[in-house]
Formats: structure tokens, sequence, C-alpha cells
């Protein structure tokens, strides 16, 4: 059965025009595109989404550099999309990410590292949520 993730392409990959080139990786995978919008956070939502990660020391930098421009959230779909999309996105540190990954080709630093992906099943459907309303979202 299909499986559903979120995926965030961050505030300064969207601002060097990296949009269409990540979007590209994604189908290229298998990686059915069924929901997708521009977002610029709030730092307050940017807090929300990261709340996982509150008591962590880079949790003010990376809650003011999400609210810092606008970034594409998307709902990517097919068998375990969680896993793929984590596949194709390499490492944390784009620096130990594995070549062909998003992050190795355009993830600058462990903050500004191009994309985000649910990390479980249970992830996935709060991030899901979190952006998105049932009907926003488009399966085949
Ligand atoms: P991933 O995004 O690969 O699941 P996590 O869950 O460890 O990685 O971290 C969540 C986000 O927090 C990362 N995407 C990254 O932007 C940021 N982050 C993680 N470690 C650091 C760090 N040492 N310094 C700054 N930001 C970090």
């Amino acid at each position: 059965m299909a499986e559903r993730t979120l995926s965030i392409i961050k505030p300064d990959a969207v601002a060097r025009g990296l949009i269409g080139e990540i979007l590209r990786k994604f189908e290229a995978a298998g990686l059915k595109i069924v929901a997708a919008k521009l977002v610029h956070l709030t730092p307050e939502r940017a807090r929300a989404f990261y709340a996982v990660h509150e008591q962590r020391p880079f949790f003010a930098s990376l809650t003011e550099y999400m609210s810092s421009g606008p970034i594409l959230v998307s709902v990517l779909e097919r068998k375990g999309a969680i896993m793929k999309n984590r596949e194709i996105m390499g490492a944390t540190d784009p620096a130990k990410a594995s070549p062909g990954t998003i992050r190795r080709e355009w993830g600058k630093d462990v903050e500004k590292n191009a994309v985000h992906g649910s990390d479980g099943a249970e992830t996935a459907a709060s991030e899901i949520a979190f952006f998105f309303k049932p009907n926003e979202i488009h399966s085949s």
C-alpha cells in the first residue's frame, strides 16, 4: 500500500532556485507529489513544527532560519515513501551524505541542508496534518 511522507524544501534552497531540481529528484525516485504549497512560517509556527527539538542547542537558530523565507512543503506518496525519501535526501550533514543525494548536492551545512523529510510513520502523519487539510491532498 502507498505510504505518505512530508517533505520541506528549506528557505535557502527555495531562494537559490532549487525547487525544480529537487522536485525532479522526488519524481525520478517514484515519489509522487500529491500536495504542494509555498509557506512562509512565522517564528511561532516554526517553533511548533520543531517542538521535539526544543531542548537541543540549535533550536533557536533552526527555527529562526526556517522562518526566514518561504519554504516548499509537499506530500510525497509511494510504497515505502518515508525511507525512500530519507535515502535520496542523504545524511543530515551534507558533508557526510552520499554522492548523488539532495543534501550532498545542494546542502551547505547541518542547518541549511536543503530539505526536511519525515523520519517515521507517526511523524509523517502529524507533519502532514500540520500543513495540509485532507482535501488538499490528491492521490490518484
Ligand atoms: P534530519 O533532518 O536528518 O532528520 P534531525 O532530526 O537530527 O535530522 O535534525 C532536525 C533538523 O535540525 C535538521 N534537518 C537540521 O536542519 C537541524 N539540525 C540537526 N543538527 C543540527 C546541528 N548540530 N546544528 C544545527 N542544526 C541542526
